[in-house]
């Protein structure tokens, strides 16, 4: 039997938010790590035998029939097919939320790019993943290079300034979104997947283990702090 494989980046919020919806519909799938750069073309490749043109990118997951490489779609595939309870992804207003969040998606890869190229032990981290330890310390340019084909894929100066203010009008809608609820939409949905998830652009999640610098570069202590609330929420939604 053909297992579905999913490729992702095991800290991307992009990544996370597919993998959640395939595991809480207990669909069976291997999953494969994705680096950038070096796996375009394998990417690419895939996206080809699945008809897929124009910009590929991670999460994408690769069935005997098709080839799925957007998140929501991914999600989608989810709820068609698994078993367990409905993430409405049938609903409109569920839906609405991957458009909406998406600016402050952005706005998070290209900080997150940008505080990877300032830091070296960020771009040492980075390449141990994909060389020998001991010749990590010699490959983070290897990484850097990775980072800035992230930034000219997706189109942004990774020196230029960050778009702080549509980050925080993404986490400023879904507070107001949650009100005093556990829920966007009174029961558990896509919707709480693609806000929880967004919420690794201020804070990681403790899973999955990232090296500290990593973990530095995605964290924004102010607005960690700022949206403490948030972050609550999403680590009470991760251990359900
Ligand atoms: N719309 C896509 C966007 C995914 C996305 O932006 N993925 C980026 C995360 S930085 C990625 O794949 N980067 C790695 C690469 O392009 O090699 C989705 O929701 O799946």
């Amino acid at each position: 039997m053909n297992v579905p494989t999913l490729y992702g980046i095991h800290y991307s919020p992009w990544s996370q938010r597919a993998r959640w919806a395939l595991e809480h519909h207990r669909i069976d799938f291997q999953y494969r790590e994705h680096t950038p750069l070096l796996g375009e073309f394998a990417l690419r490749r895939h996206g080809r035998a699945g008809g897929i043109q124009g910009r590929i990118s991670v999460p994408m997951l690769v069935l005997p029939e098709e080839v799925l490489s957007d998140s929501w779609d991914i999600i989608c595939y989810a709820d068609r097919v698994g078993t367990g309870a409905s993430l409405q992804t049938d609903k409109s207003e569920v839906a609405n939320w991957a458009r909406r969040l998406e600016p402050a998606y952005d706005a998070a890869r290209r900080r997150v790019t940008r505080r990877t190229l300032e830091s070296r032990s960020a771009l040492t981290e980075a390449a141990a993943g994909t060389v020998p330890r001991c010749l990590a310390g010699l490959s983070w340019p290897a990484a850097a290079i990775g980072a800035r084909f992230i930034a000219r894929k997706y189109r942004f100066d990774p020196k230029g300034a960050g778009n702080q203010e549509t980050l925080v009008e993404g986490l400023e809608a879904i507070r107001e979104a949650l009100g005093d609820g556990p829920f966007i939409y009174g029961t558990f949905s896509a919707a709480d997947m693609m806000a929880a998830s967004l919420v690794t652009a201020i804070q990681p999640h403790t899973s999955p283990s990232l090296g500290p610098a990593t973990r530095a570069v995605w964290t924004d202590e102010e607005l960690a702090e700022r949206f403490s609330d948030l972050v609550t929420w999403r680590d009470t939604l991760r251990a359900q």
